[in-house]
């Protein structure tokens, strides 16, 4: 079976997306695709989603396809998601499922009255295997995890990129796979803002630094760098009661070249968690087949969303520390 997938947002994320429906994984083609930019539309259609038709809005896509990829922007998931759940197609909706925890609350009540998964978060991190890797050793080796230092430097990002960004856009990634790694929750977060880089520009505090705590006890530390020039790099390590783990270096060739020791580095997160986009969409495509979802939930999406919030509130109170609380998970979700 063969399904006909429609894409809603076709720029850097929803084009690639499309190529890999089309040409790397098995089990689906996009038929269907919009944005509000024609002109993106029509170079997603030229360059990887021959014959899919480009309509008006993202109602005629989820009307035209079995299945469909949420990538438009952050603000735009929300309606589009409760569009694709109200026709009772699964969606896989880019991160962060909304911008703010009240919209993706209102898509895990759509979807436990839908009373069935319907729902992916792109949290690709979780498939990737330096990730799933880490996890494994924290379980088995590590012992009682107790700190955790992580880092997510961009070599830079557009000019629309304002200070919350750095929270909900770019920190949304460790917000959820540390969760996920620890199996744990955040109780509280903290932001301070070191001196700024001068790679940076009045709407965008750069770089930052978040404190979370954990419901067990772990103190993590983010950097969040987006204008740190030399490259894309995301950095993690866990100290335990045992001992440290750390998420290996994406493969590059160690070079001695001209009196020098080397090793690049990658410059776009496209190339950095590539197969782990690929192991995500096929997973979504697997469970969409069978009417469903699997993988990072909405449930996950709306926690990020809660921590996320509470992120914004202490980038505007430098310093203090801001308690976080869940409510209950529905059942759904066990
Ligand atoms: P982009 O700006 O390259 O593309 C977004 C596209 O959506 C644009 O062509 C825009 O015209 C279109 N669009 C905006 N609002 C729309 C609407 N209401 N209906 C239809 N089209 C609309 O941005 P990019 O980098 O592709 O990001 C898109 C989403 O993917 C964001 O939510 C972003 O956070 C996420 N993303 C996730 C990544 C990951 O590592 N998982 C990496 C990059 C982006
Ligand atoms: C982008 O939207 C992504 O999701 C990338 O993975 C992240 O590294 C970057 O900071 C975001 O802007």
């Amino acid at each position: 079976m063969t399904l006909r997938l429609g894409v809603i947002g076709t720029g850097a994320i929803g084009t690639d997306h499309a190529r890999r429906i089309n040409h790397v994984l098995t089990g689906g083609r996009v038929v269907a695709l919009t944005d509000v930019n024609r002109e993106s539309a029509e170079a997603c259609v030229a360059s990887v989603a021959e014959g899919a038709r480009i309509c008006d809005s993202a109602e005629e896509v989820i009307a035209a396809s079995d299945a469909v990829l949420v990538c438009s922007w952050g603000q735009a998931h929300e309606a589009q998601v409760l569009a694709a759940i109200a026709a009772g197609k699964p969606v896989f909706c880019e991160k962060p499922l909304a911008t703010e925890a009240e919209g993706a609350r209102r898509i895990v009540e759509a979807e436990v009255a839908f009373g069935r998964r319907l729902v992916q978060v792109g949290f690709m991190r979780r498939y990737d295997r330096g990730y799933v890797a880490l996890k494994r050793m924290v379980a088995e080796r590590l012992g009682t995890p107790l700190m955790v230092h992580a880092a997510h430097r961009n070599p830079t990002v557009p000019e629309r990129y304002v200070t919350p960004m750095a929270i909900h856009d770019t920190l949304i990634h460790e917000i959820d796979v540390l969760r996920w790694l620890l199996d744990d929750d955040y109780v509280s977060a903290q932001v301070i803002f070191p001196r700024a880089t001068s790679h940076t520009h009045g709407a965008l505090k750069d770089p930052q630094i978040v404190l979370l705590e954990t419901a067990k006890g772990v103190r993590i530390d983010v950097e969040v760098f987006v204008n740190c020039r030399y490259g894309y790099d995301i950095q993690c390590e866990v100290v335990g009661e045992e001992g440290t783990g750390r998420l290996p270096e994406p493969m590059a060739i160690p070079t001695r070249l001209n009196a020098t020791l080397g090793q690049s580095i990658l410059m776009d997160w496209k190339d950095r968690f590539i197969d782990a986009y690929d192991v995500e969409l096929q997973d979504f495509l697997t469970a969409a087949a069978r009417g469903t979802a699997s993988g990072p939930s909405s449930w996950d999406g709306y926690v990020a969303a809660i921590t996320s919030d509470v992120c914004v509130q202490a980038q505007e109170a430098p310093g203090s520390i801001l308690p976080i609380s869940l409510p209950a998970r529905p059942a759904l979700y066990d």
